[in-house]
């Protein structure tokens, strides 16, 4: 089939308006927020590939790890002729290793915001496995939608790596995994990775890394809103910190201001204090049982987690 026109029955969403309007509305929030989903532009995301292979950042190594070492009895809970529905594809590198293990997966729905990166991807990805169909979509993984319709008979099966969900408060969360229960419907298998609760300087090292990679991604914000919004943020006069926070147990991402400053962005004036920040990103971490008890809480029954002790991918059932 032809990507590009699947690509345009998508609904084009997140435009330049939301954009404006979100970042107006959290830098005029007290405390000043910025929403995480838009560290994602094209530097953004190449920053994030330089994340995942620093020594430090051991989720992406550990997740791709437990799919490599397990794909085959992930594979085995598969009903034959399934389609693996992926939730927010940047690139369908981990699924490749699902796809790889010996299911009959009959279908490969790539379900993202941003066609982009996706593009290129899965037109390889059809090259490599000619007699699956690959169908990207165009959508907003956290708001319900609907599987193509030439595909809806088939049994399906969910697939949300990365620990993207940590970014969700817990509540968020629970009603995520809840709707995406309605989009898979009864007895659909769902796999989701998720970041483990462990030794606070493991922890802290992965977001705060030595070569500066975590400042620079989280930075570039900034900098996207100053080239798309022609705002005028001094990228100097601000500062990376990310620490975690054991009773919330999440880590908290930040942009301090360094000194007192007024920012011009779309019209607006924005004032920073001394050491006033902005938070930029949450993340949350899980033991394996408090994530088995929110999936519950969303009408998920947990049936495997597969772990190497610092990540854990978990198998739930509807
Ligand atoms: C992509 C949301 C899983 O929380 O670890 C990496 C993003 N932020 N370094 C994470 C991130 C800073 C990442 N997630």
């Amino acid at each position: 089939m032809n990507i590009r026109s699947a690509f345009q029955t998508g609904q084009p969403i997140g435009t330049q308006d939301t954009f404006a309007a979100d970042v107006i509305g959290g830098l005029t929030a007290q405390p000043k927020t910025l929403p995480p989903k838009y560290f994602y532009d094209l530097a953004g995301s190449a920053l994030f590939e330089r994340i995942t292979e620093l020594p430090e950042y051991y989720p992406t190594r550990c997740e791709i790890g437990i799919l490599r070492d397990q794909a085959p009895a992930m594979a085995a809970m598969f009903p034959p002729g399934c389609a693996l529905i992926e939730f927010g594809s940047g690139s369908s590198r981990k699924a490749r290793i699902l796809l790889g293990a010996g299911a009959t997966v009959a279908a490969y729905i790539a379900v993202d915001i941003s066609g982009d990166f996706l593009q290129q991807d899965l037109a390889q990805l059809e090259r490599d496995l000619p007699h699956l169909k690959v169908h990207p979509l165009v959508a907003d993984f956290t708001k319900p939608f609907a599987i193509p319709q030439k595909l809806a008979t088939l049994p399906r099966v969910g697939f949300f790596p990365g620990s993207t969900i940590g970014n969700f408060e817990p509540a968020e969360a629970a009603a995520f995994l809840r709707h995406a229960g309605q989009v898979l419907g009864r007895g659909a298998l769902f796999l989701v990775g998720v970041d483990l609760v462990k030794d606070q300087t493991v922890l802290h090292r992965a977001y705060n890394d030595c070569a500066g990679v975590t400042a620079q991604f989280n930075l570039n914000l900034l900098a996207r809103i100053n080239r798309e919004l022609g705002a005028d943020f001094d990228l100097a006069a601000f500062e990376h910190r990310a620490f975690f926070d054991a009773e919330q147990s999440r880590i908290e991402m930040h942009l301090v201001s360094t000194k007192p400053q007024q920012v011009h962005v779309n019209g607006a004036t924005i004032a920073f204090r001394r050491d006033e920040t902005i938070h930029t990103e949450n993340s949350y971490k899980y033991t394996v049982d408090s994530f088995q008890t929110l999936a519950c809480s969303a009408g998920w029954s947990p049936v495997e987690v597969f772990s190497d002790g610092l990540f854990a991918v978990h198998a739930l059932r509807r």
